[in-house]
């Protein structure tokens, strides 16, 4: 089977999957093939140069002229344009692979949702943090059953990219195109985290500031910002767990420093992406925390790449979940995370909004 796919975007999310593309056939070979058909995005000589660099044949400057030429979409374009090229793709049961927020709003996410559910082709999220070896190792560890019943997850991710009030403005910074700012970019990651490895969320409190107003642009003109710069929330699982988020891109002298740690009655885990090749584990049998390098042949994904001990790196995590979901089209099995779980997330996001202007806990049980 080769599937033809088309990409929405070329900047970094572009280059990330392309990447991924580009690799599977040496690493994953089981992969189905792909042939990199249509590029799209506005400008036509950028997308000209992408589509050389990133291996596709053709361009288009409207995705209306591309998206029903393709077995696959891949919407990797700011938040804003996820809505309308997806829904379209999925009416005509295009294959949809969906980078995170799902959409800018809520509301959004639930048409996305909908179509996907109405639809026979498969619509994915790429929250490609869960296909980390170490946390696909963390997963396995708790669904054995190693850490007791978890009474607490905290997950961080700080950046400091735009800490300076002279960091440039980007479509992150404008809500029209966002919709959120970091509570919906990487506070996205940490709630499917969260999510995926403990559970549902009942409720959350949030808190959102935005510490830096204006921004210049580049061509000496200064546009407002309308997103949070920092976000952080407590949380209430369904299963009774407890949670921490906190999110920023203005935490001076921060990098990426996407971390989780969870904790249970028999042990637990913490995981930092800025040493991704380590999972600290402690258990009934250890005194304190274990450091595991993820490295060997039996642990997630790891065959694939080189000998045991040798380190892979964060564009791997496209790779496994592009093998993923390539391979749920192939094979006519489903892919997670869904868009069920991208508007999952997105409740969250609107949720920690609403409590933060209503200055309350904001409950997530729904009401069907
Ligand atoms: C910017 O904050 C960003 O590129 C996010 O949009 C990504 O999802 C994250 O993985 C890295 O940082």
């Amino acid at each position: 089977m080769t599937l033809d796919v088309g990409f929405l975007g070329y900047s970094f999310m572009g280059k990330a999957h392309a990447n991924a593309l580009a690799r599977l056939p040496m690493f994953f070979p089981d992969a189905p093939e792909v042939n990199r058909s249509v590029l799209v995005g506005r400008t036509e000589s950028a997308v000209r140069s992408a589509a050389d660099r990133l291996g596709f044949d053709r361009v288009e400057t409207d995705w209306a002229d591309a998206v029903d030429d393709v077995d696959v979409l891949y919407n990797l374009g700011p938040n804003h344009v996820h809505v309308d090229p997806t829904v379209r793709a999925l009416e005509n049961d295009v294959h949809v692979f969906c980078e995170k927020p799902l959409a800018p709003t809520l509301d959004g996410a639930r048409e996305m949702a909908a179509a996907a559910e109405a639809s026979d082709a498969i619509a994915g999220v790429a929250f490609n943090y869960r296909y980390l070896p170490a946390i696909q190792l963390a997963k396995r560890l708790l669904d054995a059953g190693e850490f007791g019943r978890i009474r607490r997850f905290h997950g961080q991710y700080l950046q400091g990219w735009q800490a300076d009030p002279d960091d440039e403005w980007t479509w992150r910074n404008d809500e029209a195109s966002a919709g959120s700012g970091a509570v919906g970019d990487v506070g996205a990651h940490t709630i499917d985290l969260a999510r995926f490895l403990v559970g549902d969320l009942e409720r959350v409190s949030g808190h959102l500031e935005t510490f830096i107003h204006e921004r210049p642009t580049g061509d000496g003109e200064r546009e407002p910002v309308t997103t949070d710069d920092e976000y952080s929330a407590l949380a209430a699982f369904e299963n009774g767990a407890m949670g921490v988020f906190e999110g920023s891109r203005v935490a001076t002298g921060r990098k990426g420093d996407n971390t989780v740690e969870v904790y249970g009655s028999k042990g637990g885990f913490k995981f930092s992406m800025e040493r991704l090749n380590e999972l600290e584990v402690t258990t009934e049998t250890t005194d304190g925390f274990d450091r595991i390098l993820v490295t060997e042949d039996d642990h997630p994904y790891m065959d694939a790449w080189w000998p045991t001990g040798h380190i892979i790196g964060w564009e791997h995590t496209f790779v496994h979940e592009n093998f993923e979901f390539l391979s749920a089209i192939a094979d006519g099995g489903c892919y997670e995370p869904s868009f069920d779980a991208g508007l999952a997330a997105q409740r969250v996001v609107d949720a920690i909004e609403r409590s933060h202007s209503q200055e309350t806990w904001v409950s997530l049980r729904r009401r069907e």
